[in-house]
């Protein structure tokens, strides 16, 4: 499996490709709308996710409502376009009267914290303009197009299916231990402001972000995504690319913003000693061999156990801080304020649904892995041969 986006934040739309997807995937451009329904909820978000829409249409790869075999195709409409057409033109604009609109001034004041100045620098670019169009989160809304199918595929094939929650945002953490969400609570986290499965949390986070809000400043924070139904024997031990660990981490740190990544348990796993750390195994009535804890978060050496697949993404706080933090300002070398103009004082909730995404890309290329197959009567079939080959886990 394969994926690429390409797409500015102000530009026409954003455009993103899947390569790989068996034939059968049964997916509509309804249900693909509705999982950017999802990415768009959240307290904490900005203006621009109460006027911009949107607007999905599936190119290619799909017809009558399933995959064909050939690359998917989705583009994402930005319905603000209208506002940009000149800014964000891709052909060469020569009006005058255009070029200095206030829109269109060059951004020479980099945000600590973003892409700006070393884009700038390293692309050659006098302006920040571009390096923030494409650094941008908004690009994630193509993950969740993409991810939408693989999520289908996981789910279709293999009854694999996925959740994802909010943990922690600044100081306020979920309690450790406390109960994990399955995919049937999908509808209630959409519900929660914050998609916290903890009322008393989720009450705290918003708190939190009220007071941040006031305060002029921004939020980060740590989400959860869980994926139940996932066979054991998906990635494999022999080589270090090929660990399921590692590539769901690289999936995950490559999302705007996240700075760490933990596979169960993760950290707290190294501050515990060895008999405290490791989840014990024994038979469960049906003669399976089952673990009895899941501190590895149903990775262990770099493949699936068979129990809940668990990892976490800690994100920083937004570097479009309304109190606007120090920089230099590159067209004159004087000390200045960083650029801004709104911002998100967090946008955390939307980051799980986004991560949601990348986990349900990675598992969908690791059980292709596994099984092959260019249809998902295929896929299902090589599936039930090799777990009937292995009847204890
Ligand atoms: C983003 C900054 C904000 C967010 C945007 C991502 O946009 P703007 O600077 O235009 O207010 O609204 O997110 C989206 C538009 C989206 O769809 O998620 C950024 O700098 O990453």
């Amino acid at each position: 499996l394969r994926w690429l986006t390409s797409g500015e934040s102000h530009g026409p739309a954003l455009v993103g490709i899947l390569e790989g997807i068996p034939a059968g995937v049964e997916v509509t451009s309804t249900d693909v709308q509705a999982a950017l329904a999802r990415r768009r909820l959240g307290y904490g978000r900005g203006a621009r996710m109460k006027f911009e829409q949107d607007e999905v249409r599936i190119l290619g790869g799909v017809r009558h409502g399933l995959t064909q075999g050939g690359p998917v195709a989705i583009e994402v409409g930005n319905t603000e376009w209208p506002k940009w057409v000149d800014v964000m033109a891709s052909d060469p604009v020569e009006d005058a009267d255009v070029l200095n609109r206030a829109r269109n001034a060059p951004l020479t004041r980099p945000r600590p914290g973003h892409a700006d100045l070393v884009g700038m620098r390293k692309y050659g670019f006098d302006d920040a303009r571009p390096v923030l169009e494409r650094a941008s989160a908004r690009e994630t809304a193509t993950r969740v197009a993409l991810g939408t199918v693989a999520a289908h595929l996981l789910e279709q094939a293999a009854g694999i299916r996925l959740v994802s929650h909010v943990v922690g945002i600044g100081p306020v953490a979920v309690p450790q231990g406390a109960q994990l969400p399955t995919p049937d609570d999908a509808g209630a986290l959409d519900a929660d402001p914050v998609r916290c499965f903890d009322p008393a949390s989720s009450a705290a986070m918003v708190a939190e972000i009220d007071e941040c809000h006031k305060d002029g400043d921004t939020l980060g924070g740590v989400v959860e995504v869980l994926a139940y139904g996932v066979p054991s024997g998906l990635g494999s031990y022999v080589h270090s690319d090929r660990r399921l660990d590692a590539r769901l981490a690289g999936a995950l740190m490559g999302i705007q913003a996240i700075k760490g990544v933990e596979v169960g348990d993760g950290f707290l796993t190294a501050t515990r000693r060895g008999s405290l750390a490791h989840d014990e195994m024994e038979r469960d009535a049906s003669g399976r061999i089952v673990r009895r804890t899941n501190r590895a978060g149903g990775l262990e050496g770099g493949m699936t156990n068979g129990e809940i697949l668990r990892v976490r993404a800690a994100m920083k706080p937004i570097s479009t801080v309304p109190r606007a933090l120090a920089t230099v300002d590159t067209a004159t070398g004087e000390p200045a304020k960083a650029q801004h103009q709104r911002s998100d004082v967090c946008a955390v909730p939307p980051a799980a649904v986004v991560a949601e995404a990348m986990v349900a890309l990675v598992l969908a290329d690791a059980l292709l892995e596994k099984t092959g197959g260019d249809s998902v009567a295929e896929v299902r079939r090589n599936l039930a041969a090799y777990l009937e080959a292995i009847p204890d886990l």
